[in-house]
């Protein structure tokens, strides 16, 4: 449910003034009742600008997301799994599409967020920074990074900003087949020769910590979390999902029969959740600071693309111009 329509004046017309301290009343209202903010409501600046980070790196993620998938579209080893990778990728896009769209309602503009993605003044997820060396990738990208996606951002469907909330149920429906193709590839690849569980296992081992470190630093250590879970714009703290990420992933290694390498890996029978052993936030904090194995990769063909490409951007503005 969106908040009450605030009585302000129509664009242009000067009006009765506007008290601050009853829109942000109103605003500190709608947040307490769980009610959704909507573009055109009155919204702190600071907000605004959290609701803008957060959206803008998280289609950042999603454009720079296809990269290492998509490096395998052309090496897929059936038409089969050629035409499901090729569905993901594409979801991918037109994740990233709903997101900037969301981000605009709030006055960002695509271009200018794209620009700072490739000057590097906005981030994407860590994640993607890794590279995919074999086939195996792609099946645990699937049910590793997409079920980390899944846990992280089913909460962001009652995000208390309107069009990231309905944004996010359509992107975590698609998710959710994302993580079950990636599943059911590995199911596959178990089944097959020991060449291939050897795979398997190698893809795990490298994609287990990484997938860990998306969720974000520890709640002590995140500066943003207190007031994006008061603002109704995060609903769990990073630590939260990541334990939900770990107790959900467990017994599905355990079906695949793959090892999860991490030797403190306990049942906690007072509690049912899985401890884990320590992860390297020093690790996270270089490939965010933009020294992870391929982010000067991503980054340079995300600045190919824009260039290359940017004729149809041209062209397709002077022929809206034209027919205006
Ligand atoms: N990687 O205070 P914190 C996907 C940054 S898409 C990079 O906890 P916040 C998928 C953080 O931004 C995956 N940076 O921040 C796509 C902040 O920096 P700034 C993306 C990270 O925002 C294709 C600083 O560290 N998902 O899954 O409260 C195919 C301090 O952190 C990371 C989303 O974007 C990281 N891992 O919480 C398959 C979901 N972690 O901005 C799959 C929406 C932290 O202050 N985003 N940082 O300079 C969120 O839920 C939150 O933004 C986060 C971070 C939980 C990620």
């Amino acid at each position: 449910m969106s908040a009450p329509a605030l009585d302000r004046p129509a664009a242009g017309s000067p009006g009765p003034a506007v008290d601050p301290a009853a829109l942000q009343q109103q605003f500190e209202a709608t947040i307490a009742a769980d009610h959704r903010i909507e573009p055109r409501d009155w919204m702190p600046e600071g907000y605004r600008k959290t609701l803008v980070r957060q959206i803008a790196q998280h289609a950042h993620s999603e454009i720079i997301g296809m990269q290492p998938e998509g490096d395998w579209l052309l090496a897929a080893p059936s038409l089969r799994r050629k035409a499901v990778l090729l569905a993901k990728v594409q979801d991918e896009a037109g994740h990233g599409m709903y997101l900037y769209s969301a981000a605009e309602t709030l006055g960002a503009d695509r271009a200018d967020l794209t620009d700072k993605l490739i000057e590097r003044r906005q981030k994407y997820s860590s994640i993607f920074n890794y590279p995919t060396l074999t086939y195996a990738d792609v099946g645990v990208i699937g049910w590793l990074v997409d079920g980390a996606a899944i846990c992280n951002q089913v909460p962001l469907c009652r995000s208390s900003y309107g069009p990231y909330a309905r944004a996010m149920i359509r992107i975590c429906k698609e998710e959710s087949f994302h993580q079950r193709q990636g599943y059911e590839l590995l199911m596959t690849m178990m089944r097959g020769t020991d060449e291939q569980r050897a795979m398997v296992q190698d893809a795990v081992d490298r994609w287990w910590w990484p997938s860990l470190m998306m969720f974000g630093p520890p709640d002590d250590e995140s500066p943003n979390s207190a007031q994006s879970m008061a603002w109704g714009i995060k609903r769990h703290g990073n630590d939260e999902l990541r334990q939900r990420f770990v107790d959900m992933t467990v017994p599905q290694a355990k079906v695949l029969g793959v090892t999860l390498p991490d030797p403190d890996l306990t049942l906690d029978e007072a509690t049912g959740r899985w401890r884990f052993g320590a992860i390297d936030w020093s690790e996270l904090q270089r490939v965010i600071s933009g020294d992870g194995p391929c982010n000067a990769e991503r980054i340079a063909r995300r600045r190919a693309a824009r260039d290359d490409n940017a004729w149809v951007t041209e062209a397709a503005t002077a022929y809206a111009a034209k027919h205006a």
